[in-house]
């Protein structure tokens, strides 16, 4: 008789735990919905190679609330996943700009596109977004 009171005990205790662990679960859940803020865009950078991708996704990640970057280098085109509670396309396309690299919106830094190694100095007239219609807007008139 005694074991059989052990053993519900003992179940019982295995219920507390296991409720326990599943409102961790629960927490858990609640976490990756606050993910569910991010937003995914894409837009245009000029850049030439390998070495280019590196820097314009390194400076695209260093915005605080961007989760993902990845630059195309066929299409000089970026794909940027951020938090929107946290960061704008404003903010990203500045970070980018300041290592040097043109985006749609903001001219890349001269003195850090000057900066660049000789591979990377990309064609300032450069088409970027090339799968897009955006390309009717002239940003060319670079200062050089
Ligand atoms: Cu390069």
């Amino acid at each position: 008789m005694k074991k059989v009171i052990l053993s519900i005990a003992v179940i019982a205790a295995l219920i507390v735990v296991s409720c326990k662990s599943d409102s961790k679960k629960e927490t858990v859940k609640t976490n990756v919905k606050m993910d569910i803020n991010s937003t995914t865009l894409s837009f245009g950078v000029r850049g030439n190679c390998a070495m280019c991708k590196k820097t314009i996704e390194k400076a695209a990640n260093s915005v605080d609330g961007v989760n993902s970057a990845t630059w195309d280098v066929d299409k000089k085109k970026i794909n940027v996943s951020f938090n929107d509670h946290k960061t704008n396309l404003l903010s990203i396309y500045k970070a980018i700009a300041a290592s040097g690299y043109d985006t749609e919106k903001v001219i890349g830094n001269e003195n850090a596109y000057k900066s660049l190694p000789g591979c990377c100095k990309y064609d300032q007239e450069m088409i970027m977004n090339q799968t897009s219609e955006i390309n009717t807007e002239n940003h060319s008139n670079h200062a050089n």
